[in-house]
């Protein structure tokens, strides 16, 4: 269990909303610090170890309709603790960039600000089960209908998530939006409303620019 919560400069996140372009995003990111002869590990939440991907199917399968908001939260947690223990802390220690797709912003986002969860109870849990925070979080903000339609007809059934309302998803994007206001040092909020090239190249500046800053 930590007490403190430590910002790592190796630590990348990428947040957003659906269809926002976090995969192609992802892509740019690697591509770039392989290019500097960096080690980078890519991975996901939640997700990222094979318990994490388990602790996933449920709490995106559309059959578990009983799952409860304060469940959810913690399934969250459950996930990040398992993925910060096996693959976050052991590569950053090692000296390796990662790069993840989601991290604990979104449970602020969606758990909280989504699902009306205690703000307190997550900034503990962030704060005693995660204790790292990414030092630089790339929000690819979009508008929530912008999103939703690039990615309908993806799937034959929407996931748990996927499937609430657009109030909902209204929410986050705030509660997104909200977050990189009050923590600019760390947040860098890219239009994902952009041509796939344009928003690369935007990913691509805020990493070069990061990398000058934080050898
Ligand atoms: N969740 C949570 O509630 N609490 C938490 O703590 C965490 C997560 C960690 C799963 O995450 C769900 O878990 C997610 C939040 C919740 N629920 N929702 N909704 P996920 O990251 O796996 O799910 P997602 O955000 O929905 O993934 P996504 O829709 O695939 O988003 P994306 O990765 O940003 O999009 P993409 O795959 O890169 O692109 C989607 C499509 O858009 C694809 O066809 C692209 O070709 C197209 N695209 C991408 N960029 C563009 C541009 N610029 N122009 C046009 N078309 C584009």
């Amino acid at each position: 269990m930590t007490e403190a919560l430590l910002s790592h400069a190796r630590l990348i996140s990428l947040e957003g909303g659906e269809g926002a372009g976090k995969t192609s995003a992802l892509v740019a990111i690697r591509e770039l610090l392989l290019a500097r002869g960096h080690e980078v590990v890519l991975t996901r939440e939640p997700g990222g170890t094979p318990l994490a991907e388990e602790i996933r199917q449920v709490l995106l399968s559309p059959h578990e309709e009983s799952l409860g908001p304060e469940t959810e939260l913690l399934l969250m947690f459950a996930s990040r603790a398992q993925h910060v223990r096996e693959v976050v802390r052991p590569a950053l220690q090692r000296g390796a960039y990662v790069v993840t797709d989601r991290f604990t912003d979104s449970s602020y986002a969606y758990q909280v600000d989504g699902r009306g969860m205690d703000l307190g109870l997550v900034e503990e849990l962030e704060r005693k089960v995660v204790g790292l925070k990414p030092g630089l979080t790339l929000l690819l903000d979009l508008d929530v209908r912008v999103g939703r339609a690039r990615t309908s007809g993806r799937d034959l059934w929407p996931d748990r998530i996927e499937s609430e309302q657009d109030d909902f998803f209204e929410r986050v994007r705030e509660g997104f939006r909200k977050r990189a206001l009050a923590e600019p040092a760390r947040f860098r909020v890219i239009d994902a409303s952009q041509a796939p090239a344009k928003v690369a190249a935007a990913v691509s500046d805020a990493v070069v620019r990061w990398l000058r800053d934080h050898p």
